[in-house]
């Protein structure tokens, strides 16, 4: 485990931030917008809502697929003409890139949604170039159609291409489903400029500055890291491997699977830097309509030469640059390197007096020979001690790395897909991995079970609001941005997760022996939402209203040695406004963490509305505070939250010493205390939409909508990973 950048994907220093930094419209101010277009929740999808990706998926010609790729990679076009003839190691390179972006502190990022297609990643310097690379593929997108989306189509391409010059491979999962927008959820940085306009590093020791969570990147307009050193410094070999550390680990990487890729990617292909970059056009959101979304212009006859500049770094890592092999290592340890610069003016290392056959063919002339380069970055698998032991060992075991490679390259594509039932088609590894989370197969629970078990819940002593807490201490974990957590496996009950600061473990604990002293055969992960639904029914029942809240059994509970502890640490919540939890302030606003967990957990603004209002009449605050418990009934599932919220009676005031954390509801008349608050109880009655939608839960008429959308939404968030159903 790396860097001691605290738990908190938000940092707390320098102020108040938007929640989502800078965006495309700040990048971008004169781009055409469509986002009016989907007002009104009208969908940019255009497949329509019959279309069942999963489905036309299995129903493709997958050998035939491979095999047109295959051919496609010594298919040459000369509107981009391949190097050395094989256009494999640019689709590598493609993939990697599409994958590259997902980092664990949110799980956002990652190959899942095509998102390489839009900006800013279109037009991110890191991915220069990738326009053609992407262009290239659309005679195979076009002829396999719905059967395969954009984003599967990255990572299989990558695989393909790897296997195409002799790689190791270690499966392919489909099942990405393709968006039609770009993103508007992630947040990339709060930096004006682009690491090719001067923009700073991101981690600089000496000032304290340390990388962002949940930021993985080390310049705005990277993937990871600069391959010409930290801030373009190629002499500080000790910040390149931090640096390099630092960003690996934050998309779920060890040193061993950092050297694996780094040093098996650069088995393949050359950098571009063979003409100085101010020859460049600008990127493809930003290009003149003639380009038909084209950047980075080069005039034709210089594209045909090989003259062309992506990173600005000039040269292949290896003499065999479109085959799989150890040459990388071999040439690293064999040659002291000099730094040298390339035509483009980039700071990159070139071997001291390097052998005839220990060069490289040039990209479009094989007669002619260039010498081999290494980036700053590849210089750091042999300056860095503990990569470099790994590099020597790689070096020596050609197996281990092909091993190592494999895996790690089907990790990094697949990281953000979630637990492996979500993967489709025929080439899915049957080895269980441990990032996948698995979780064994559960069994579905017959009605007399369910009913006899809820029995013995509401009998047993144990409130609504303990049992409530429970189940959304397990279900919540849910993220959807890499489908990890939630309440499948019942991983609540593993110490790690137990003891998070918001679950208040030791109530905890006693409602998790209980549950798991009546469960007879039940898993522990049905038994808790099980308990849940329990409590919720009782609940809507005292408020007079008999619901059922449905539950789906049949999860499973997860073994404690297919528990990745470590990986699991940054899916816990800093701050959990269903539970009116806040650990530490953060440099956003505590209702904007409201959101982006809401967002996580896949709901609407009705869903989290009615949700919180439920929770807190339930009582379901971490640490059982009173703030938002705006009830004289709590544990009654009824809309008092919102006719208490509207109440013109009340007015409001800060709570001086908690900054503007902490609110005090008083009576207007005689200013008695009537309800304490958080700010994410009142952002539902001073924001005006979140208070347009307030007033409808608030509103004579609405209390059995009320109950029955608090339930729905519930239930949602409880088979929120129930990819099992779906
Ligand atoms: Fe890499 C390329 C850097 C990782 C794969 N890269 C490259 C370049 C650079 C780099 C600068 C050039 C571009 C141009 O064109 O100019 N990388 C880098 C860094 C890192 C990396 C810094 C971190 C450390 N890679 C990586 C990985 C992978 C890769 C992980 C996979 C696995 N790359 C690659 C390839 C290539 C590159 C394949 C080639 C492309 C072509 O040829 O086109």
């Amino acid at each position: 485990k790396t860097g001691d950048i605290s738990g908190c994907p938000f940092s707390p220093d320098g102020g108040v931030r938007a929640l989502l930094g800078r965006t495309n419209k700040d990048w971008w101010p004169d781009a055409l917008d469509l986002h009016i277009l989907t007002q009104g929740g009208t969908t940019p999808d255009p497949m329509g809502e019959d279309y069942d990706y999963c489905e036309a998926f299995n129903l493709l010609d997958y050998n035939a697929l491979k095999e047109d790729l295959k051919a496609l990679m010594t298919d040459s076009q000369e509107w981009w003409p391949a190097d050395y003839g094989h256009y494999g190691p640019f689709f590598i390179r493609m993939a990697w890139h599409a994958a590259g972006t997902y980092r664990t502190g949110d799980g956002r990022g990652g190959a899942s949604s095509g998102q390489q297609r839009f900006a800013p990643l279109n037009s991110w310097p890191d991915n220069g170039n990738l326009d053609k690379a992407r262009r290239l593929l659309w005679p195979i997108k076009q002829k396999y159609g719905k059967h395969i989306s954009w984003a599967d189509l990255f990572v299989l391409t990558g695989n393909v291409a790897i296997e195409s010059m002799g790689g190791p491979v270690f499966g392919f999962g489909g099942g990405r489903k393709d968006v039609f927008e770009p993103e508007t959820d992630v947040y990339w940085g709060s930096e004006e400029l682009w690491v090719d306009q001067g923009v700073d590093t991101r981690i600089i020791p000496d000032e304290g500055k340390a990388l962002e969570n949940p930021l993985a990147a080390i310049q705005m307009g990277l993937i990871y890291v600069n391959p010409e050193g930290p801030g373009g410094n190629p002499h500080d070999a000790e910040g390149m491997a931090r640096d390099m550390r630092e960003t690996f680990a934050r998309m779920a990487m060890n040193d061993e699977e950092t050297v694996a890729l780094t040093a098996g990617g650069h088995a393949f292909g050359k950098c571009h830097g063979a003409a100085p970059v101010d020859t460049l056009s600008g990127a493809p959101e930003s290009e003149a309509m003639q380009h038909m979304g084209f950047g980075w212009a080069t005039d034709a006859d210089q594209i045909d030469k090989g003259h062309i500049t992506t990173s600005g770094i000039e040269g292949p890592w290896t003499p065999n640059p479109t085959q799989w092999g150890n040459d990388y290592f071999r040439l690293l340890f064999k040659y002291e390197y000099e730094l040298t610069e390339s035509p483009a003016g980039a700071k990159q290392w070139t071997p001291i007096d390097p052998e005839e056959a220990d060069m490289a063919p040039d990209a479009r002339d094989p007669s002619k020979k260039v010498p081999t380069i290494m980036t700053t970055a590849d210089m750091a698998l042999k300056r860095d001690p503990e990569y470099r032991k790994i590099s020597e060992r790689f070096r020596d075991d050609q197996a281990a790395l092909d091993d190592a490679f494999a895996r790690a390259w089907f990790k990094l594509t697949h990281r953000d897909m979630g637990p492996k039932v979500r993967y489709l088609g025929p080439e899915v590894p049957s080895e269980d991995l441990i990032w996948q989370d698995p979780i064994p197969a559960g069994k579905e629970a017959s009605d007399s079970t369910v009913s006899d078990f809820k029995a013995k819940v509401l009998d047993s002593g144990l409130s609504v609001s303990q049992l409530v807490k429970a189940a959304w201490a397990s279900a919540s974990t849910y993220r959807k941005s890499d489908h990890r957590g939630g309440a499948n496996g019942a991983h609540i009950r593993f110490d790690e997760l137990k003891n998070w600061a918001v679950n208040d473990s030791e109530e905890l604990s006693q409602v998790l022996d209980k549950l798991d002293s009546l469960r007879d055969d039940l898993s522990m992960a049905d038994a808790i939402v099980l308990a849940g639904a329990a409590a919720v029914e009782k609940a809507a029942k005292d408020g007079g209203f008999d619901i059922e809240v449905p539950v789906s059994t049949g999860r499973g509970d997860a073994k404690r040695e297919d528990f990745d502890a470590e990986s699991w640490e940054p899916l816990e919540p800093f701050a959990d406004g269903f539970r009116n939890f806040l650990k530490t302030k953060a440099s956003v606003k505590t209702e904007d963490l409201l959101v982006d967990r809401s967002h996580l957990l896949g709901l609407s603004i009705p869903e989290m509305t009615v949700l919180v209002g439920g929770m807190r009449v339930l009582g379901a605050n971490s640490g059982n505070s009173k703030h938002g418990i705006f009830t004289d009934r709590p544990g009654v599932l009824s809309n008092d939250f919102f006719t208490n919220l509207l109440d013109m009676n009340t007015f409001w005031e800060v709570v001086d010493e908690s900054g503007d954390e902490e609110f005090v509801g008083r009576n207007r008349k005689d200013k008695s205390e009537r309800w304490t608050a958080t700010r994410t109880d009142l952002v539902f009655g001073s924001n005006s939409q979140l208070r347009s939608v307030a007033e409808i839960y608030g509103e004579n008429g609405n209390e059995e909508k009320f109950v029955k959308d608090f339930v729905a939404a519930w239930t949602k968030v409880m088979e929120a990973d129930r990819f099992d159903l779906k």
